[in-house]
Parts: structure tokens; C-alpha cells; sequence
């Protein structure tokens, strides 16, 4: 089902309005769904949006060069492409894109293979690695804070914890710091080692532990190599720095101040708040049976990728981030240096770039924990987000599908 709203307000409502009225038009490729929806308030976006406090208003980035004009959200592909992932194996799959306030989403299959409920843009999920960027976001917000300097070795604020005094936050944030990921070994089989550790909960210390017992994969700041590890020091530099949880850095910082309801940091609690889609890993042997993996500690990722959240949510987050409301102009340019992933992607500091055909560049990030995989970007000025969404990984096909939702999202009809 396709469906096209104005204002953030109205977004569950047309949720049920789609349920009820949509699927016909979807399922028969009729006309693009924003013929459908009312005439856009050019400023609901602001009216929904927190007020600006004195970091907003210090932060906004100086206009960079002007984005190419973007073409209308294609719904009715990007409806096709959710259709193509369950087709490959997702139970269910969502996505909704904030355009200036406007909103437009998509659904196909179900949220739960129990009860055969219709999956929801309203649902809940594991946002996995999309963590990341919160997690840099709170250490951005400590460096405009002169609390914590990029360049300093993680050793300078954790004594000891690193074998190489050489590897800065900034390696860390960029993945650049050769630090073995440990959750390569972990999930080497996908449903026993989750299995193990489902009810486990780890100590960062412990995590990082499992990473040393590897050699480094790069001299720091010579390569980048993905890696949970990162963004478990990353946590680490959290607690120590706010004498906080992450939990509480995360809501004071980002939940709260974003007016952010459907987000939620629980670890160690292994339930979703209500309501949410359930996610299904999808075992590595073929044909073998989807392992429901909605309850779980997470305790392997925690600020590598604990959150759960929802696809409003993600789109106010970028948006957000983009838009200059979290962080100064400064530390956004430092999130926003990029280093060479492949020829269409880069990796800035707990953020992706991804360049699409139209020549439009968009930022955010993937994010993959049993049961769901998640893709949330947003436009350079935050005016355009997308979340999409799919409640099963372990499924290559699937997360190829996943990444073509920004084609239509960004760059319209083809
Ligand atoms: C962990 C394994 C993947 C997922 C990972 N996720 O590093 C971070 C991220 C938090 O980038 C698991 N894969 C799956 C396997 C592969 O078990 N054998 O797909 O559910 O989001």
C-alpha cells in the first residue's frame, strides 16, 4: 500500500486510512499516490520540529553550494521495491519519506507471521547500526563542549583500554582504527551464534576484550575497516566523558530534544515497547525456517547498535542532523569528511554518504541486527528523509532490494 499525507501530525492517520482505503490503487500500479493528498503546508515541518534552542541556533551550517532541485518521491517503485524483498524472503517491509513535512509511505506484508497483521509504518524496530550515528552525534555535541578533542588518542580519556596509543577518536568514529570487529566471530553461524548470545550481557570492556584477542586489520588512520568495536570504545568514551549511560546521553541529548517518542535505548531489557514489527533472522541454510528474533538484549552491539526506533523517528533524526539542530557547523563538517568506501559511498564520522544516479548525495546510515534490516538517509539539507525497512536479515537479496529504495525516494521516477 501506498499513501501520501501532509504534516507530521496526520502520519498515523494515514495509516489507517491506508490499511482501510490503498491496497486496490497499490496492487493495480494506479496513479502516484500525492495525487491523493492535500495541498502541502510548506511549514508543517517547522511546526512539528522541536523549537530551536541555543545550540540550534548557533549551529546552523553555512549554505553550501546549492543541491541539485529534487524530483518528486516515485512511490508507487518504491512500493515495487518493498513488494521485490518480500518476494525474496522479508515477512514484511515499510517505508516513509518526510519531504518538507510532506509524507509519503509504503507498505508490504506483515509486521507479525504469527497473527498475519499488516506491517506498519508506525511499527517499531532495531535500528542497528543507525546507532552509530547517535553515538557520534553525542561525542560531536562533547567536542563542541571542549570536552573531547578528535585528534587525541583514545588512551588520553581511557588509560590503558587500547593496545596503540596512536588511534584516535577520530579513527574510532571513522572507522579507520584497525580494530578487529569482533562480531565476525560471533555470528561466523548466523542462528547458534545468535542463539549464544541472545541473553548475554556484555560489559564494553568485555567486547573490546574479544576484539584484542585479534590482530589489528590497519595501522590507525591508514585504512578503512568497518567495525562494531569502534562504536563499542565509542561508548565507552560516552560514559566516561558524561559520567552517564549511554541510555541517558542518548535521551538528554538527542530522544528528547528531537521530541523523539518512538526511541528507545532498553539494553539490557530484551521486549521492543510497544508496538512494533517482529523480526525474523533467516538461518544460513537454505529453505530452513525464519528464527524469530525480536527478543533479544542486543548486549553484542549496545552503542554500536542497540536503538530501537521507528521511520518517523529516523526521518526527524536526520533531518535533524542535516538541518544543523544537534550539531555545530564545525563538528558537522567533521562528521561530513568522508573517507573512500567504494565508488558510490562514503563513510564520515558515524555517517554514510551514498551517491545516486541523479547526482543527488544523500546521508545516513544502514543498519542490520537479527530480525531486521534498516536504511535511513536524508538529503544535505535534511529536507527529504527516507527510512525503509525490512524485518528479516541475514538475506543478501533482500538487503540489495533494500538499498534500491533510494532511487525512487530521491530521484523519482526513473
Ligand atoms: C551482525 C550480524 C551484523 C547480523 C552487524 N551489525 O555488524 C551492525 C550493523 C550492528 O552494521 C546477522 N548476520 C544478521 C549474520 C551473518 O549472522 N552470519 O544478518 O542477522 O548494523
Amino acid at each position: 500500500m501506498v499513501s501520501a499525507t501532509v504534516g507530521r501530525g496526520a502520519v498515523l492517520g494515514a495509516v489507517a486510512l491506508s490499511l482501510l482505503a490503498v491496497p486496490a490503487r497499490a496492487a493495480t500500479g494506479s496513479p502516484d499516490a500525492r495525487a491523493t493528498s492535500a495541498h502541502p503546508a510548506p511549514d508543517s515541518r517547522a511546526a512539528a520540529r522541536p523549537a530551536p534552542d541555543s545550540r540550534a541556533a548557533a549551529a546552523r551550517p553555512a549554505p553550501a553550494s546549492p543541491a541539485p532541485a529534487l524530483a518528486a518521491p516515485d512511490t508507487t517503485g518504491l512500493a515495487a521495491v518493498l513488494g521485490s524483498a518480500v518476494t525474496q524472503g522479508a515477512p514484511g517491509a515499510l517505508a516513509l519519506i518526510d519531504d518538507h513535512g510532506r509524507t509519503y509511505q509504503a507498505t508490504r506484508g506483515v509486521a507479525d507471521r504469527a497473527t498475519g497483521r499488516s506491517i506498519s509504518t508506525a511499527d517499531r524496530f532495531r535500528v542497528g547500526s543507525v546507532t552509530k550515528s547517535f553515538s557520534a552525534v553525542v561525542l560531536l555535541q562533547l567536542v563542541d563542549e571542549h570536552r573531547l578533542s578528535l585528534d587525541a588518542p583514545v588512551n588520553d580519556y581511557l588509560p590503558n583500554l587500547l593496545p596503540d596509543d596512536r588511534i584516535t577518536v577520530r579513527h574510532v568514529l571513522s572507522h579507520r582504527s584497525g580494530l578487529y570487529d569482533y562480531s565476525n566471530d560471533m555470528f561466523a553461524d548466523s542462528v547458534s551464534g545468535f542463539e549464544a548470545v541472545r541473553k548475554k550481557v556484555f560489559t564494553y570492556r568485555e567486547l573490546v576484550a574479544l576484539s584484542l584477542k585479534k590482530p589489528r586489520t590497519n595501522a590507525p588512520g591508514a585504512a578503512y575497516s568497518y567495525s562494531n568495536t569502534n562504536f563499542v570504545v565509542a561508548g565507552l568514551l560516552i560514559e566516561k566523558l558524561t559520567g552517564q549511560s549511554v541510555k541517558t546521553a542518548y535521551q538528554d541529548r538527542i530522544f528528547k530534544p528531537l521530541k523523539l517518542s518512538d526511541t528507545f535505548y532498553v539494553h539490557p531489557d530484551m521486549a521492543i515497547p510497544e508496538r512494533f514489527a517482529r523480526g525474523y533472522l533467516t538461518p544460513d541454510a537454505a529453505g530452513a525456517p525464519l528464527v524469530d528474533a525480536t527478543t533479544q538484549t542486543v548486549s553484542w552491539a549496545q552503542s554500536a547498535g542497540a536503538i530501537i526506533s521507528s521511520a518517523r523517528d529516523l526521518d526527524t533524526f536526520y533531518a535533524a542532523l542535516a538541518g544543523g539542530k544537534l550539531l555545530s557547523a564545525g563538528r558537522l563538517a567533521d562528521m561530513e569528511r568522508w573517507t573512500k568506501v567504494n565508488s558510490t559511498t562514503g563513510y564520515g564520522l558515524g555517517l554514510r554518504r551514498r551517491d545516486l544516479s541523479c547526482g543527488v548525495s544523500v546521508y545516513g546510515h544502514t543498519g542490520a541486527v537479527q530480525g531486521y534490516y534498516t536504511y535511513a538517509f536524508t538529503t544535505k539539507d535534511g529536507g527529504r528523509s527516507l527510512t525503509a525497512v525490512v524485518n528479516t536479515s541475514n538475506n543478501a537479496k533482500v538487503l540489495d532490494t533494500l538499498a534500491a529504495t533510494l532511487e525512487p525516494a530521491f530521484c523519482g521516477k526513473k
